[in-house]
């Protein structure tokens, strides 16, 4: 058996903006080269975008906050290098997505949120399957909010792996900025 020469991989983690169906690079803060290993998703400032917790082997896990422009802002280092995977969850149920990180020795470790006390409304919804299984995996949730008074719609979909070596709660987390009621579907 023989292989051909092996092929250049450019690995630079674009982020890339849905535009009607059309994906568009981004030059972003995690655009950069780097050994990054796992991308967690959530809401972690309940403000109504998704956030981003991207974990590396060689530098600290780094949180880049959306600012709702289409931008992150210059990424917030956590713990130690050598993470691999990073999951998250409302552990403590106050209403802000917590995060842990696994990986190599004192790289593990939870990290309790402290967005809770911001102001920002959340909803976690934690959702049973009655025709097939009761985690409803595959489910998607859609909600309406008025945020800065703008209507939004979000979106999540349940299911059973999140990104490298991680698993979410299983529970869907919407942070709502000032919406003073929401709509579920
Ligand atoms: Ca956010
Ligand atoms: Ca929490
Ligand atoms: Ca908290």
């Amino acid at each position: 058996m023989t292989f051909a020469s092996p092929i250049t991989v450019v690995r630079h983690p674009n982020c890339n903006v849905n535009d009607h169906g059309v994906y568009k690079p981004q030059t972003t803060g995690f655009s950069g080269k780097s050994n990054n290993l796992a991308n967690n998703w959530g809401d972690f400032d309940n403000d109504g975008d998704l956030d981003l917790m991207v974990t590396s082997d060689i530098l600290r896990t780094r949180y880049f906050k959306n600012q709702g422009n289409g931008s992150f802002a210059n990424p917030v280092s956590l713990g130690k290098a050598g993470a691999a995977g990073i999951s998250n969850g409302d552990y403590d149920n106050d209403g802000d997505l917590d995060i842990y990180i696994n990986g190599i020795d004192s790289a593990r470790a939870l990290f309790s949120n402290g967005a809770s006390t911001n102001g920002n409304a959340w909803i976690n919804l934690k959702c049973v399957g009655m025709a097939s299984g009761k985690s409803a995996l595959g489910a998607m949730v859609m909600i309406k909010a008025t945020i800065k008074g703008t209507s939004v719609w979000q979106m999540r979909e349940i299911n059973a792996q999140n990104s490298f070596m991680s698993q979410n709660d299983l529970r869907v987390h919407f942070g709502l900025g000032d919406a003073k009621s929401s709509k579920p579907l």
